[in-house]
């Protein structure tokens, strides 16, 4: 996994100054000669180099892409499968481009079936971050620019935005955005402040 040395060095610095037990799962582990994720669980979605392209349409979303040792998305129906029986939490861990280290957890995870277009459902919030800002994004099926899902009668907020998301009307994060742009069709979480990002890592596990 190639990471350049100063993220790693926020994400090792972030996670020694935020101790609370509940937030550290799937730490990261320096093992023969690369990083791991340590613990039982599952990273679902990481953004560090920017070079996989993330606008992508709906087959994609289900299926997966990218490289599990780099910038890649797990697949929405091995989300389903893996959060269906439910007792799954999930952590966004997450760098800004402005240096900060951002991590927000939440008790609950579930993404539905395909027959309700991947449905999120979380619930149980706890973070560093100045907003919750996946919790507009509750309740709303997964679009992308080809399947649009959102509740916007007049745009696609997936073609709007350059991703796949849990869009409503359209915008309050956007973790899947175009990695190089600097606007709000870029990679952001927080669509208030608007928080530029440089990386992030989705992951679950069964909670405790
Ligand atoms: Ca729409």
């Amino acid at each position: 996994m190639s990471l350049n040395n100063y993220k790693w060095i926020l994400l090792m610095f972030g996670i020694a100054n935020y101790p609370r037990s509940s937030a550290n799962f799937c730490m990261r582990r320096y093992v023969d000669g690369k990083w791991i994720s340590a613990g039982d669980c599952e990273v679902f979605q990481r953004r560090m180099n920017g070079d996989v392209d993330f606008y992508r349409g709906w087959y994609d979303y289900v299926k997966g892409f990218g490289d599990t040792d780099g910038d890649f998305w797990l697949g929405l129906e091995a989300l389903h499968q893996i959060t269906k029986e439910g007792n799954i939490e999930m952590k966004i861990e997450m760098i800004t481009r402005d240096g900060f280290y951002l991590v927000v957890k939440y008790r609950n995870f579930r993404i539905g079936p395909g027959s309700d277009n991947y449905r999120l459902t979380i619930s149980g919030y706890s973070g560093n971050a100045t907003r919750d800002s996946l919790a507009r994004h509750n309740n709303r099926q997964f679009s992308t620019k080809d399947a649009d899902h959102d509740l916007s009668s007049k745009k696609n907020c997936a073609s709007k935005w350059e991703g796949g998301w849990w869009y409503g009307t359209c915008g309050y994060s956007n973790l899947n955005g175009n990695f190089h742009k600097t606007d709000r069709e870029g990679f952001w979480w927080d669509g208030y402040s608007f928080i530029l990002l440089s990386y992030s890592e989705m992951k679950v596990r069964k909670r405790l």
